[in-house]
């Protein structure tokens, strides 16, 4: 029996991290993954089990201690089960890959900064923003990792940590139509996301789930809010997203409803 569980949101990138280490680690059954749903306010007991903070994924042992910070809890088992290394041993290794795993703040705001933009006289600031947070991780695989694909021999930590955003960053592609342009600068770091988005230890969403998941994100609402005129989140469980048609591309010209959501 399991005697660790991780509270998270299934599409949540920050809680994918830790599926995808465990994956890669053979070990994603020995961590019992309760779901939480974001669209409806916290339950007594988590909030009392986080001290009243709301950001998940949040991990629970079976003494009952709790661990918060996706980053923080990977490296929590990353040391737990070590026989399978997902970070890198050699100190030197490590802290390279410690230098680009503080990139991910910086890459994951210009994201959802753009998806969540409703200006239409800020698009073209925000698609460069993006651009350079591409030009930056390109710089970086170019100086330590140039022949690739991945920083070192094998999908590791830096992948665990940036891949889930490379998938959430399908919502980019969808409603704001944004493409690594085919240019150098950013030839290291597309052979970089390529290889990250096919690995097989990475496919716990799809680009179908993103786009109709994130569509509230597209129109400015995070975390499970409701939007003016609806009374459904698009991060709802039921209907499933299967079921759902794909939403409306141009998020600049007006709101789609629950019905045309397939809400
Ligand atoms: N820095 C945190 C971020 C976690 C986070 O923002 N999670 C989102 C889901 S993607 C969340 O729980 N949002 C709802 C909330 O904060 O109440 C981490 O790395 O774990």
């Amino acid at each position: 029996m399991a005697n660790l569980t991780v509270h998270h949101i299934p599409v949540c990138p920050f809680c994918q991290r830790l599926e995808i280490l465990l994956s890669l680690k053979g070990r994603r059954s020995d961590v019992d993954f309760r779901v939480v749903d974001v669209t409806r306010p916290r339950p007594d007991w988590l909030l009392k089990m986080t001290r009243g903070s709301t950001a998940l994924p949040i991990l629970e042992t079976a003494e009952g201690r709790v661990l918060k910070e996706s980053l923080v809890i990977l490296q929590y088992l990353e040391d737990l089960y070590p026989e399978r290394a997902v970070a890198q041993r050699d100190p030197y290794r490590r802290a390279v890959e410690n230098m680009m795993t503080r990139m991910e703040g910086d890459f994951c705001a210009a994201g959802y900064g753009y998806v969540m933009n409703q200006s239409l006289e800020r698009r073209d600031e925000l698609r460069e923003g993006m651009l350079k947070q591409y030009a930056r991780l390109n710089d970086f695989l170019v100086e330590h990792a140039p022949s690739g694909p991945f920083l070192w021999e094998e999908f590791g930590w830096a992948e665990t940590v940036f891949t889930p955003f490379f998938m959430r960053f399908w919502f980019l592609e969808y409603y704001e139509d944004f493409e690594l342009p085919l240019e150098d600068r950013y030839a290291r770091v597309r052979t970089w996301r390529d290889a990250c988005l096919s690995h097989p230890a990475a496919q716990q969403v799809t680009k179908e789930q993103i786009v109709k998941l994130y569509y509230d994100y597209a129109k400015g609402a995070g975390n499970g809010a409701l939007l003016p005129g609806r009374s459904r989140s698009s991060f709802v469980f039921e209907p499933d997203w299967r079921v759902r048609p794909w939403p409306p591309k141009n998020k600049y010209d007006r709101s789609a409803t629950d019905d045309e959501l397939g809400l």
